[in-house]
């Protein structure tokens, strides 16, 4: 419990959690060292497990649950009372406890919750719960249940697991900081505005959203289908997702992501065709991609990308509207350009064309992108080798139109000057620009300080203002959807983190306002004109000219381009077209 109390009051010098309810459901504190908790099979069958109130094993003065389970679907009772069915499953409720894994618990499992005998909550797949040997906050909201009970259970599926819970509790009525249901304050409208796309990626361990992708009611459909008007996938288009075995492909989740921006009117970026790493095991090319166990030659390894591409952007085709071609081909080491891979040790350099025309081939209106990180500021070394290797790729007429920035940053390190820079060099090679995998992320140190918050909300507001600034940046992707779901803290140890716009309960941060703000005042300011293959969907009501006169109504983007140039207001906001 008393971590809770530290999370409480370190969100309280933040922003909009003041005004959420938080009920404590169990914090395990009124029983004694020992006691048990009941557990239930959700089938009713035999099983062998346990769940013993014990002390935490991070702080000696807090108890905790600690649960031991040799059986599939076995789960932990908690007793549910003064909270309703409607407080505890509404749409603004998260349902939230800590999760503690020794490092003996084995990572790929499925969280079921249960309410009475009712599932209402189930990961999409069996996918990680994250690091061991440290208390996580885990959050959800979870499906409505048909039926009234007083237990709520909990627990893993999986035949060998052993792990601690705490302070089960809800946050009802959250104050996400934002109106979901006006789409005037949500980033997608300036951004479509703007001419412009915004971006966000959604993985299948990412609250629940493969899960919850057909309904509209939930935080993370609704956030990622009101905020933002492209979506792409953290792992499902990857190789080892989409071809996990010789020549059997995939597409269940690339598929379900695809119908969901089909209903919702947003764009889709595809990710990746060709990279190092996340290859199935058949290629054989071992954790860093590196090897070729199976010792294919050049044609042979040639037919597989060829046949991958092929297939995969075939099926995708006309719904996916830019492709990562080829990610992270550049080398960390200033000393060469292109990073020792299967892909470029068997092949050759020339992987990349090749990746590139069988892209082409298969959807010759689709972008085709290249992809890598540390690459945004111009000067920068890695940044400089691949300009370098983009500007030979054009030279000799690849089939390339744009190239990604993945801009996996530090709070502080943006030069808006450089990145200006960069997209501009581009601009003059005839190529397109992307922010593609957007985080910007804080010392752990610095958690909880607004003055943090509002260094890291300065630095997304550059970042905006650069892509407005460059008609030949069409999109900015943010690495997830929030804080909860980075990758960040894992990847650096624990030691970074809350890099996105939305903290971990999906409440909007300071830069979630900076971004907006920088979009409206795009909106405003931006020549509309230019804008790339705009969102038809998004209907807008009254333009009116500058003195005051309606010249059109329900007007959408489509309509706004073919205004005569002049000064316009639409929604409010004043607009050149140019
Ligand atoms: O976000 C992805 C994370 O869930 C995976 O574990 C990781 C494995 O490599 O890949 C992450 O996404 C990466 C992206 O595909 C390419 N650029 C770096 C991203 C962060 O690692």
């Amino acid at each position: 419990m008393k971590k809770l109390i530290t999370l409480i009051s370190a969100m309280c010098v933040v922003w909009a959690m003041q005004a959420t309810d938080i009920v404590m459901l169990q914090d395990f504190e009124s029983y004694n060292i020992g006691d048990s908790i009941s557990m239930k099979n959700i089938y009713g069958s035999d099983f062998s497990a346990s769940a013993v109130v014990c002390i935490d094993p991070r702080d000696s003065e807090n108890r905790v649950l600690h649960i031991n389970c040799a059986t599939w679907n076995t789960l932990v009772n908690i007793a549910v009372s003064g909270v309703s069915k409607e407080e505890l499953f509404g749409e603004n409720t998260l349902l939230v406890y800590d999760l503690y894994r020794p490092a003996t618990d084995g990572n790929y499992k499925q969280l079921m919750i249960y309410y009475g005998n009712e599932r209402v909550y189930i990961d999409g797949s069996f996918v990680s719960q994250g690091a061991t040997e440290r208390w996580l906050t885990k959050s959800y909201n979870p499906y409505t249940p048909a039926i009234e009970s007083e237990t709520l259970s909990i627990g893993f599926n999986s035949n060998n697991c052993e792990y601690y819970i705490d302070n089960v509790r809800i946050l009802k009525d959250i104050d996400f900081g934002f109106d979901y249901t006006d789409k005037q304050q949500s980033l997608r409208h300036y951004a479509t505005l703007c001419g412009k796309n915004i971006g966000v990626a959604v993985a299948m361990s990412d609250a629940n959203f493969y899960a919850d992708i057909e309904d509209s009611t939930k935080i993370v459909t609704r956030t990622v289908s009101s905020q933002f008007n492209m979506v792409v996938a953290g792992n499902e288009m990857k190789f080892d997702a989409l071809q996990p075995s010789v020549g059997q492909f995939d597409f269940t989740n690339g598929d379900k992501l695809v119908a969901f921006a089909s209903k919702h009117g947003m764009k889709v970026r595809g990710h990746t065709l060709i990279w190092h790493s996340q290859l199935p095991g058949w290629i054989g090319a071992g954790s860093e991609g590196t090897q070729n166990n199976n010792n294919y030659t050049r044609e042979q390894l040639l037919a597989i990308m060829e046949r991958h591409i092929t297939t995969v952007v075939s099926h995708y085709k006309g719904k996916v509207h830019e492709w990562d071609v080829v990610n992270e081909c550049v080398s960390d080491n200033n000393n060469e350009i292109l990073r020792p891979s299967i892909w470029k040790d068997v092949i050759g350099e020339d992987f990349i064309d090749s990746a590139f025309v069988y892209a082409h081939r298969a959807d010759p209106e689709a972008k085709l992108y290249i992809n890598d990180y540390s690459v945004e500021f111009s000067g920068n070394n890695k940044a400089d080798r691949y300009y370098t290797l983009i500007k030979k790729l054009k030279n000799r007429n690849v089939p390339i139109d744009g190239v990604g920035m993945q801009s996996h940053l530090y709070v502080g390190s943006v030069d808006s000057a450089k990145l200006d820079a960069n997209m501009k060099r581009y601009e003059l090679l005839g190529l397109e620009c992307a922010i593609t995998e957007l985080d910007l992320s804080l010392p752990t140190g610095q958690f909880g300080l607004m003055s943090a918050y509002e260094a890291q909300a300065a630095d997304y507001r550059k970042i905006i203002n650069v892509a407005l600034g460059n008609t030949n940046c069409h999109s900015v992707l943010m690495w997830g959807v929030c804080d909860a779901v980075s990758w960040i803290p894992g990847f650096t140890g624990y030691t970074r983190g809350e890099p996105l716009l939305l903290d971990s309960f999906f409440v909007a941060k300071p830069a979630y306002y900076a971004v907006l703000d920088a979009l409206k005042s795009g909106a405003g300011t931006l020549a509309i004109r230019h804008t790339s293959s705009p969102n038809h969907e998004d209907a807008y009501t009254n333009v009116y000219n500058a003195m005051g006169q309606l010249v059109g109504t329900n007007m959408n983007v489509h309509d706004i381009h073919h205004l005569p140039n002049g000064f316009y207001i639409i929604n409010h906001e004043k607009v050149i077209i140019r």
